[in-house]
Order: C-alpha cells, then sequence, then structure tokens
C-alpha cells in the first residue's frame, strides 16, 4: 500500500453537522449494516450520532441525534470512541470529558440494535488523565485485547495497558508518552491507523494549534516503536484549533480517509474531510487459459479415451 495522499475536500460533507463547539468525530458500523456510521462529541458534553442512510461506499448522514441508545451528557466536552470491548459481538463506548475521565457505556444490546447501559466512570481501572480526556482505542501490543490510549490537555498520550483479556478488560497504570509518543504541545487527541499499510498502527495525534503530527511506527505490530515525523503530512492540513483527527474508510475503496475535528475558539466547529485520493488498484484481469486438471479428471479422460478407442475397434470394427 502506498503511502496516503490525502486531499482536502470540504468540511461537513455528506450531511453531517456540527451543533456544538469542539467538534470530536468517530465512525462506527453501530447498526451492523455494512457502513460506518458516525458520532461527535461536542463541549457541551453530549455526542451526536449521525446514522449513514448511504452505503459503504457512498456514505450519507441522516441528521444529528443527540445521546441516542442510552449514551448521556458527560459534562463538558464529549470526546467517544467505540470498540468491542468485551468481546460479545458489538460496540461499546466509551467518552472523556474536560474534567479528565472517562466514562464507559456497555452496550447491553446487540450488534444491529445497541442500547447502552449506564454510565461508569473509570472503570476497570482508568483513572483521570488530567483534563480534556481524548481515549483512542487500539491493540498497540499486538496481543489480541484492547488498550487505551488516552490523549489530555497537557498534550501527552496516557498509556492504559489491557492485562485482562479480549472479553474481560483489566487496565494497567497510565504511564505517559510510551513507545516513543512525544508531547504535542496541549489538547492531544490521538488516532491509531495502518496508514502505511506495513502491518503495525502508526499514531497521528491532533493539538490545541489545529495541527496532526505522525508518529511513525517503526516497531512491529507486537513491539511498537514510535518516532515523530512531522506534522501535517500526507496532504492533512491545519484546522484552525483543536485538532480531532480520526481514520475510516468512508468511500470503500481499500485506504483510510481523514476527518479531522476543529474549532475556531468559542466560534464556530467543522469537521474537515481529506479522502485518501490514491487510486484503488485495478482489479485483476480475468483468466481465459484452460485451467489444469486435476489428478480424478485426468483419470477419467484417459478412461472415456481408451473407451471410445475400444469401442470403435472391437464392437464397430470398420
Ligand atoms: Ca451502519
Ligand atoms: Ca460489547
Ligand atoms: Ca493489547
Ligand atoms: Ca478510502
Amino acid at each position: 500500500m502506498p503511502t496516503p495522499a490525502f486531499s482536502f475536500v470540504s468540511t461537513n460533507p455528506f450531511g453531517l453537522t456540527t451543533p456544538g463547539l469542539y467538534a470530536h468525530p468517530t465512525f462506527v458500523d453501530i447498526d451492523g449494516d455494512g457502513d460506518f456510521d458516525a458520532f461527535n462529541g461536542n463541549n457541551s458534553g453530549n455526542t451526536d450520532f449521525f446514522e449513514n442512510t448511504g452505503d459503504a461506499g457512498n456514505p450519507a448522514f441522516a441528521g444529528a441525534v443527540s445521546n441516542p441508545f442510552g449514551l448521556a451528557d458527560v459534562g463538558v466536552s464529549a470526546a467517544p470512541a467505540f470498540v468491542d470491548i468485551d468481546g460479545d459481538g458489538d460496540f461499546d463506548a466509551f467518552i472523556g470529558n474536560q474534567a479528565g475521565n472517562t466514562f464507559f457505556f456497555e452496550n447491553t444490546g446487540d450488534a444491529n440494535n445497541p442500547a447502552f447501559a449506564a454510565a461508569v466512570q473509570n472503570p476497570f481501572g482508568l483513572t483521570n488523565v488530567g483534563a480534556f480526556a481524548h481515549p483512542a482505542i487500539v491493540d498497540i501490543d499486538g496481543d489480541g485485547d484492547y488498550d487505551l490510549l488516552i490523549g489530555n490537555n497537557a498534550g501527552n498520550a496516557v498509556f492504559f495497558e489491557n492485562t485482562g483479556d479480549a472479553n474481560n478488560p483489566a487496565f494497567a497504570a497510565g504511564t505517559q508518552n510510551p513507545f516513543g509518543l512525544g508531547d504535542v504541545g496541549s489538547y492531544s487527541s490521538p488516532a491509531f491507523v495502518d496508514i502505511e499499510g506495513d502491518g503495525d498502527y502508526d499514531a497521528l495525534i491532533g493539538n490545541f494549534a489545529g495541527n496532526t503530527t505522525f508518529f511513525e511506527n517503526t516497531g512491529d505490530a507486537l513491539n511498537p516503536a514510535f518516532s515523530n515525523s512531522g506534522s501535517n503530512l500526507f496532504g492533512l492540513a491545519n484546522v484552525t484549533n483543536s485538532a480531532a483527527p480520526t481514520f475510516v474508510d468512508i468511500d470503500g475503496d481499500g485506504d483510510s480517509d481523514a476527518f479531522i475535528g476543529g474549532t475556531v475558539l468559542l466560534t464556530s466547529t467543522q469537521i474537515s474531510y481529506f479522502p485518501d485520493t490514491n487510486v484503488p488498484p485495478p482489479p485483476p484481469p480475468p483468466i481465459h487459459a484452460i485451467p489444469a486438471l486435476s489428478p480424478t479428471s485426468t483419470l477419467l479422460l484417459v478412461l472415456l479415451l481408451l473407451g471410445v478407442t475400444y469401442w470403435k475397434k472391437w464392437v464397430r470394427p470398420g
């Protein structure tokens, strides 16, 4: 997979809107119909839901619904992330807030019909990270369970290793900026995606100045090792303030596209859309050659020819 070629297209594409300030978008197929739906956290502590009424290649989002399925106001500055943390086949929600806490909403519905239980603050060993908790969820050490890395207002990412398993999360004490991750100034908002397609997760971390810094993973899927490679690479750009990036293949062409929440201080907010414009490889040409015969087919063919020969020679001589 080539390195991505992001190109800014528009803000708030496909019917997305940003009713509150400090957009913090994320995408997940919450209703299991094969397309990515959108959630966007905002400054008032609410999480808006946008159902994808298009399809996996042609997104179209319905109007915002605030805190659906049992999700709730988390105070100030909601930053949602979704993952099946308990391995029961449906996506559960973690939502960070301004006070630095992370609220867990267990999905007690199913993969097609989400229903979230009441919020639990900092469960499974998670702890307060200071201010402006921005959770990102990824199996960063490749051991089969999801780990949390929570960005905070000081500009750091706090790592909570999952020492439980794929069904029973249990997080170790937080460690700051492990594996070579670094301070991005303030208002760290991390996202993890295998941007180069080399089998390990790279980090792209937004900050208060509106930039997204790329930390290339030069380790591997089991042993991450990040190095700061620069900001706003691959065609990404500054989004004014409070960059909150997320990556999803929204157009179904096999590469990850970028959406970055951003805010013009206390006045307006938007989600900037940067699709990866790499052209997907063409499908392989159809094969016209006669397929090779299996040993069984070859044997049957030989027997058939022998039979025809016998019939011609002995049954109907001449
Ligand atoms: Ca969907
Ligand atoms: Ca679940
Ligand atoms: Ca893990
Ligand atoms: Ca794509």
